[in-house]
């Protein structure tokens, strides 16, 4: 492009100026995904969830999950896994609208509602990297004991341990994931408050690309218990930040 040309300067100036609005407010601030169930239809998750290409649709691997509206968060709807022990999952490497975080600093966010006893056992998340490597896993675990998994300085084997906090049944659950991909390491919330008491080295390699995220509900023997979900987030700002 020939600079000299007043046509070409008005090019590139815009040009410039659409770089400087688009892209750079990007890489500082963005979201991998916000989904508070508000706009999947009531019913069975595989039936009422938005046009997505098969391979990156929420996939049931285990009984049953519906969108309901009957308990929620924020808004009318809100994930249900239950009665028993369902699991879900979904990949959120692809897909319509989802695009990597170019952050090395992420962050994860939810809401989960157990409608179960303390003494259950909840697998709340469990994160898996594009290689394929479970990064994070996140459980609700008998007596209110919160358990993530992790791999000890020295250690081969990865391995669960038990956090500050506890879970509370039959309310609201925030639980909030710093990952620091550049230092394999994360941090977690409960309620907002810090429950590690210093980073965490992660279970296995994280390489700032997400590539699935499931979650089970209880390990019951009742039949009659369920887990719901709503407003799960992934960023690179912290959602923490803006209360
Ligand atoms: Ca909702």
């Amino acid at each position: 492009m020939n600079t000299s040309n007043p046509l070409s300067c008005f090019l590139c100036f815009t040009l410039l100026c659409l770089l400087y609005f688009v892209a750079i407010p990007r890489a500082l601030a963005d979201d991998l995904f916000v989904i508070d169930f508000e706009d999947y239809g009531v019913g069975n998750l595989l039936e009422t969830q938005p046009q997505q290409s098969e391979q990156f649709r929420w996939q049931v691997t285990k009984d049953m999950a519906e969108v309901q509206a009957d308990v929620a968060h924020g808004g009318k709807h809100a994930l249900r896994l239950g009665p028993a022990r369902s699991a879900v999952t979904r990949r959120f490497d692809g897909g319509a609208s989802i695009q990597p975080l170019l952050s090395q600093t992420q962050y994860y966010d939810f809401w989960v509602y157990p409608d179960a006893e303390s003494s259950d056992y909840i697998v709340v998340a469990r994160l898996t990297d594009v290689t394929g490597s479970n990064f994070a896993d996140i459980h609700f675990a008998s007596s209110g004991a919160l358990k993530v998994m992790t791999r000890p300085e020295n250690e081969k084997e990865a391995k669960l341990v038990n956090l500050d906090g506890a879970w509370e049944s039959r309310q609201w659950n925030r639980v909030t994931l710093k990952l620091d991909a550049a230092a394999q390491k994360f941090e977690m919330f409960l309620g907002g408050k810090l429950c590690t008491k210093s980073p965490m080295p992660l279970p296995n390699n994280f390489s700032g690309k997400l590539s699935n995220v499931s979650f089970e509900g209880p390990h019951a023997e009742h039949k009659s218990f369920s887990c719901y979900y709503d407003d799960l987030r992934w960023s690179d700002a912290n959602p923490l930040a803006t209360k």
